[in-house]
């Protein structure tokens, strides 16, 4: 097994962001994404990464935007290693330069080495500032939002409902994205038409409802439950609504195992149990540093990446 990348260096390429686990930059007036092996748990990034789980997770992605490309455009423009060269090609003397001793240079194989099977090339998209989130099953802050108010983003829903239930149909429950750290709140429908307009407002639900019905159908059939997801959307002139960010991802997604799914309570996360188990054992307080984990705690859950990798996608390695 190789080390985790945990931070990316890709010498005079203007950095546009990093996320928890992504790292965003410039390339001319496209992006390119990088996912890093980072892990996040409890709102924090952990001291150790998972190796491979940005191969992994950009591999779901990839897979998802091929899957739904007849039902919504999206923002990728290269994923396959010759398409990103010829994209990268004409800014290559700019990144790579003369001197990597020049400081902030670093050599076209340390470039590629950090983003092989774990980048894509997107288009920018005017983002729109609603977390499409879906959700088929009772769970996370829909289940806390229901034993509160007994509705969901202000949808009633029927009395007596358990934890992690499947709900009568699944439900649009849009989130307003907040910056500085915070937990994205849960907003009205009404809300997101005085954000976005009521004809962008029932293209997005339409959209998000649509790709659930089609995603959750297919996990269905690799003995996966899509208990709920959370798209991106972003606009392109000459293009419209495009899907952008990840697609239905461990990190965007709740996946449960189909066998052993039990309401009245919270199911094991597929991908990450092992890793809040580890920290509850502990007893972290939750507040940064967070720890780093063990060997048999990071080599388990690399595992459990792969195994979603392989079920979902059907491809036995990565690229
Ligand atoms: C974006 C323009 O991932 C994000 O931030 C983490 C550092 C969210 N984000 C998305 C964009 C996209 C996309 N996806 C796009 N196609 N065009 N911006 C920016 N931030």
């Amino acid at each position: 097994m190789t080390e985790a990348l945990l931070s990316t260096n890709l010498g005079s390429m203007p950095l546009v962001a990093r996320g928890k686990v992504r790292d965003i930059y410039a390339l001319g007036d496209e992006l390119l994404f990088v996912a890093t092996d980072r892990i996040s748990a409890f709102d924090h990034v952990l001291g150790s990464g998972i190796p491979d789980k940005g191969k992994i997770l950009t591999q779901i992605s990839e897979f998802w935007f091929d899957f739904l490309k007849d039902t919504v455009a999206n923002h990728i423009l290269a994923t396959r290693p010759a398409e990103m060269a010829a994209l990268l090609s004409p800014f290559s003397q700019q990144i790579f330069g003369k001197s990597v001793s020049a400081g902030h240079m670093v050599s076209e194989s340390t470039f590629q080495q950090q983003i092989a099977g774990r980048s894509m090339i997107v288009r920018r998209a005017r983002m729109f500032l609603v977390e499409c989130v879906v959700r088929g099953y009772l769970s996370g802050s829909g289940w806390k939002d229901y034993q509160a108010t007994g509705a969901v983003c202000g949808i009633r829903l029927p009395r007596g409902l358990r934890e992690s239930e499947r709900l009568p149909e699944p439900l649009f429950t849009p989130a307003a994205k907040i910056n500085t750290g915070g937990h994205d709140e849960n907003i009205s429908y009404a809300k997101v038409e005085a954000m976005v307009g009521t004809e962008t407002a029932a293209d997005l639900r339409r959209l998000t409802l649509g790709i659930y019905a089609k995603a959750s159908q297919y996990a269905a059939t690799k003995g996966l439950i899509l208990a709920d997801t959370k798209f991106e959307f972003g606009w392109i002139d000459g293009v419209g609504i495009v899907l952008a960010d990840e697609v239905l991802t461990p990190d965007s997604s709740r996946y449960w195992p189909a066998q052993g799914y039990a309401p009245g309570g919270a199911q094991p996360s597929f991908d990450k149990q092992y890793v809040r188990d580890y920290l509850e054992s502990i007893r972290w307080n939750k507040q940064a540093p967070a720890p780093e984990l063990p060997q048999d705690v990071v080599t388990h859950t690399r595992e459990k990446y792969l195994e979603a990798f392989r079920l979902l996608t059907g491809q036995v390695g990565l690229k």
